[in-house]
């Protein structure tokens, strides 16, 4: 038997702590927050976590988006398939980190930064939503020389298949450059998940220039809305996506986001738009036809948090793609760890592990 390849599928992003507490409608307003989104901590956020850990028993969780998929698809990949890259700094939360990838058999090869420390987010879950405030710490000072240093670079030499987090694209475009073009020019695998509205809104040039290498596109109904709306093609209210969007309208934005030039045309572009319990819709670059595929059903009781159930369907979905498994089986895949993780605190995964 052929020895099977190590290291396939290589992550790249923000790993950051996740501090987690139930919330209000009081909680929003004090931190003037939306019950569902993802922001970078201003000044007048940053008071919030200590308020979490302090007075609201908050929940330590190892988070980053990417890393969380990371770890999911190694959750269901062999041994040894997935390395994740990252900033953190040298102290407690980078060690808890550390210690969560290691429990899930996910390699992470961190830039540990002296001085600057491990970068968190404080996560306000209430019913049905979670919002998320991180301030970056270590994980905004990720380098392109870490990338291309020699411990790290075979990594990426031998990777087939590299899955960004687009809320990297805040930190260091150069790098997520660097590994479009190589995607590229060795007919690899460039996934990107758009990973927050205000990615496509606050970081467009930065984001536009991924969108020619960009095989695979994942983003949800908020973050396909505004994409929509900053490349004029949809005019949906972005406080209101469920209310002013249409499927149509998400249908349109996927065709136009897979059907933008591509770079390696050896492959078609595909862009999936997840829309919360509503069938996923998924376009194929020179196709007419957006399908849709339904969501696993699950109780609401069942649900614990919404945290990290997009990072979840990604994973199944990405780890479907390494397996060389069908669109179709990838897509459930996807969404059957995003019905897991819905049922786990934080973005986690089931212990002892569950087979698809
Ligand atoms: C740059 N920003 C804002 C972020 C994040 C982030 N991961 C990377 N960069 N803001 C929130 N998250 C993560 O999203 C996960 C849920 O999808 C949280 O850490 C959380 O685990």
């Amino acid at each position: 038997m052929a020895a099977q390849k190590n290291f396939r599928l290589l992550c790249l992003e923000n790993p950051l702590l996740d501090i987690i507490a139930d919330g209000d409608q009081a909680t929003l307003d004090t931190y003037k927050i939306k019950a569902n989104d993802a922001i970078l901590a201003e000044p007048q956020h940053l008071g919030i976590y200590d308020d979490f850990l302090n007075n609201r028993n908050a929940v330590l969780s190892a988070g980053g988006a990417a890393q969380n998929t990371a770890r999911g698809a190694q959750y269901i990949l062999p041994a040894d398939s997935v390395v994740y890259l990252g900033g953190v700094g040298k102290d407690k939360y980078g060690e808890i980190l550390g210690e969560t990838a290691a429990k899930a058999g996910l390699r992470v090869e961190y830039r540990v930064d002296e001085k600057v420390p491990t970068g968190r987010c404080a996560v306000v879950v209430t019913p049905g939503n979670r919002s998320m405030i991180t301030d970056l710490g270590a994980a905004n000072h990720y380098d392109l020389e870490h990338l291309k240093s020699p411990a790290i670079w075979p990594l990426v030499e031998a990777a087939e298949a590299y899955y960004i987090g687009g809320y990297h694209l805040t930190v260091c475009p150069p790098a997520i450059m660097t590994l479009a073009k190589e995607s590229a020019a060795k007919n690899k695998t460039f996934i990107l998940s758009i990973s927050a509205p205000f990615i496509p809104l606050a970081f467009k040039d930065a984001l536009d220039a991924t969108l020619p290498y960009l095989d695979y596109v994942v983003g949800n109904e908020g973050e396909a809305a505004a994409f929509g709306n900053v490349h004029g093609i949809s005019n949906i209210d972005l406080a209101d996506v469920d209310g002013t969007s249409t499927t149509e309208d998400l249908k349109k934005i996927a065709q136009y986001m897979a059907d933008l030039p591509k770079e390696n045309t050896q492959r078609k572009r595909v862009a999936i738009i997840t829309h919360g319990s509503q069938p996923t819709l998924v376009a194929i670059q020179g196709e007419t036809e957006v399908k849709e595929f339904p969501v696993r059903a699950i109780a609401a009781d069942s649900i614990v948090d919404t945290l990290g159930a997009g990072d979840a369907f990604a994973a199944g979905f990405v780890a479907g793609v390494i397996e060389g498994k069908s669109l179709e089986t990838s897509i459930d895949q996807g969404q059957w760890l995003a019905s897991l993780s819905l049922t786990q605190l934080g973005a986690s995964y089931p212990f002892p592990k569950q087979t698809y």
